[in-house]
C-alpha cells in the first residue's frame, strides 16, 4: 500500500538528545540508544470508520518518537500496518450492506488524509493485512511444524506455553489476561485449546467470509497478532527498537506478537521496547468505533478547524496519561495557535536558544509535551509582554515548533 506525503522537517542548530522513555515490559523508563537507522514499528488502524482523535493521540506519540530521533541526525525506518481484513470489519461491512475491501479502502484513504493534514511522519513501509498472507502462511507453517502450534477443528492456535518469556511484555497475572483476552478478540472459552489464553493464527475459511490460499494450511485467513509479526520481522527484523501503539494494544496483541517472534526466531526480545499511549475518552468513556462514542479528526477539520490546533490539543496531554476529549480542550488549542502565530509573526523577538534546549529535553524526558507547550507558552508570552531583538528568533521558534512538535506556524 503507499502512505502519505511526507511534510518536510526543518533542520535545527545543534544536537538533539536522547529519548528515555517509558517501556511496559520493563515497567521503567530505558534510555534508547538506537544505531543510525532508528527501528520503529506503530500499528495500524483497522479500517471500518473514521479516524478518532484517540487514534490522532497515539499516532502523534509515535510521529514526536520519530521527530526525537530525527533531531539525533538519525534516520527512521519506519513501518505501520492495515489491519485491512478482520472480525470487526467484516462485520461492520455486513451490517452496513457494504463492500468490505471498498470500506476497508475508502476508511484508510480517510486516515491518509488525517494523518497529512496532522503533519504525522509516514511510514516508510505501509503494508495491509492481505498484501502480507503469503508472507504469514509460511510462518504459521513453521510454528505449527515446530509445535509451537496446534490444529483445532482446521483452525490453527498459537501455544502460549511455548514460549518462556510469554507474560514478559504485559506483567498481567493469569486473570487479567483471560478478562482481556475475551475483551479484544480471543477466545478464552473455546473447547479444546490447550491454554485458554492461546491466540488463534490462522482461521479456516468460514462461509460467507473472504479466504485465502493458505498452502498446507488450507484456506483461511490470519489471525491479528501474526499479521503485525510477520509485517515487522519482514521490514525491520528481531530486536527492532520500539513498537507502539494505546495502552489497549499491551495485552493480548504485543504480548502475543512478542512470542510469536520469540518462537520462530528462538531470539529475545521482539522489540527493545513496548511503548503505550493513554486512552482518549468522551463523555467519561474511552473511545471506541464499537461503542461510537467518537470525534472525528475528518469532521472537526471540514468543520473549518486548523489541523495545527487538532494536534495542539492532542500535543496538550502527555502521551501516557488517559484523558478527556472536550470543547474546551480544542478551544484552548485554538487560543494557543492563534497565540504562538502572533508571536512569530514579529520581525525579532527575545532569544530562542533556551527555548530550543527546553523543548528538546522536554521531548527527550518520556515525550513530554505539555512541558514542551509550557516552554514555548513562556516565549511567546515574553514576546507579547516585552518583545526583543533578536531578529532570528521568531524564525528559529517556528522551526523547533515543526520540527519536533509537527506543528506548522
Ligand atoms: N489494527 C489494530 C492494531 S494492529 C488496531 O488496534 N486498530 S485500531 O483501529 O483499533 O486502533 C489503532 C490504534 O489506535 C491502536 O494503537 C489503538 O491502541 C489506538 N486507539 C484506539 N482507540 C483509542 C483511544 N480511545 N485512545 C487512544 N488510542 C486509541
Ligand atoms: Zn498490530
Amino acid at each position: 500500500m503507499h502512505a502519505w506525503p511526507a511534510s518536510e522537517v526543518p533542520a535545527l542548530p545543534g544536537q538533539g538528545r536522547d529519548l528515555r522513555i517509558h517501556d511496559t515490559a520493563t515497567g521503567g523508563r530505558v534510555t534508547l540508544a538506537p544505531g543510525p537507522v532508528a527501528r520503529l514499528y506503530v500499528c495500524g488502524i483497522t479500517p471500518y470508520d473514521a479516524t478518532h482523535m484517540g487514534h490522532a493521540a497515539t499516532y502523534n506519540a509515535f510521529d514526536l518518537v520519530q521527530r526525537v530521533w530525527l533531531d539525533t541526525k538519525r534516520q527512521v525506518h519506519y513501518v505501520q500496518n492495515v489491519t485491512d481484513v478482520d472480525d470487526p470489519l467484516l462485520e461492520r461491512a455486513v451490517a452496513t450492506g457494504d463492500d468490505w475491501t471498498a470500506l476497508a479502502e475508502r476508511e484508510t484513504a480517510l486516515f491518509r488524509e488525517d494523518m497529512t493534514a496532522l503533519r504525522m511522519l509516514p511510514p516508510q513501509h505501509y503494508i495491509g493485512a492481505v498484501e502480507a498472507i503469503p508472507g504469514i502462511v509460511p510462518l504459521v507453517e513453521r510454528l505449527r511444524d515446530s509445535g509451537a502450534a496446534y490444529e483445532l477443528e482446521g483452525d490453527i492456535y498459537f501455544s502460549v506455553e511455548s514460549d518462556p518469556h510469554f507474560g514478559g511484555v504485559s506483567n498481567l497475572d493469569a486473570e487479567a489476561m483471560r478478562l482481556l483476552s475475551a475483551e479484544r478478540g480471543g477466545d478464552p472459552e473455546r473447547p479444546g485449546k490447550k491454554n485458554p489464553l492461546d491466540p488463534m493464527l490462522w482461521m479456516a475459511a468460514r462461509d460467507g467470509e473472504p479466504s485465502w490460499d493458505g498452502g498446507s494450511l488450507g484456506r483461511g485467513r490470519p489471525g491479528w497478532h501474526i499479521e503485525c509479526v510477520a509485517i515487522a520481522l519482514d521490514h525491520l527484523g528481531m530486536g527492532f527498537d520500539v513498537q507502539g501503539g494505546g495502552s489497549d494494544l499491551a495485552f493480548p496483541h504485543h504480548e502475543m506478537g512478542a512470542s510469536h517472534a520469540q518462537a520462530l526466531t528462538g531470539e529475545h526480545p521482539f522489540a527493545k521496547a513496548y511503548v503505550h499511549a493513554g486512552m482518549v475518552a468522551l463523555d467519561g468513556e474511552k473511545m471506541s468505533k464499537s461503542k461510537g462514542n467518537l470525534v472525528f479528526v475528518s469532521k472537526v477539520r471540514r468543520a473549518g478547524t486548523d489541523p495545527a490546533a487538532i494536534r495542539l490539543a492532542l500535543l496538550a496531554h502527555h502521551y501516557r496519561a488517559d484523558w478527556e476529549w472536550t470543547d474546551q480542550v480544542l478551544q484552548d488549542a485554538v487560543d494557543r495557535l492563534a497565540r504562538w502565530r502572533a508571536a512569530v509573526s514579529r520581525p525579532d523577538g527575545p532569544p530562542a536558544e533556551a527555548l530550543l534546549e527546553e523543548l528538546r529535553e522536554a521531548l527527550a524526558d518520556d515525550l513530554d509535551s505539555p512541558a514542551a507547550l509550557a516552554a514555548v507558552d513562556r516565549w511567546a508570552a515574553k514576546q507579547q509582554a516585552e518583545g526583543g531583538t533578536d531578529e532570528g528568533a521568531p524564525g528559529l521558534v517556528s522551526r523547533a515548533v515543526d520540527a519536533l512538535l509537527g506543528v506548522a506556524l
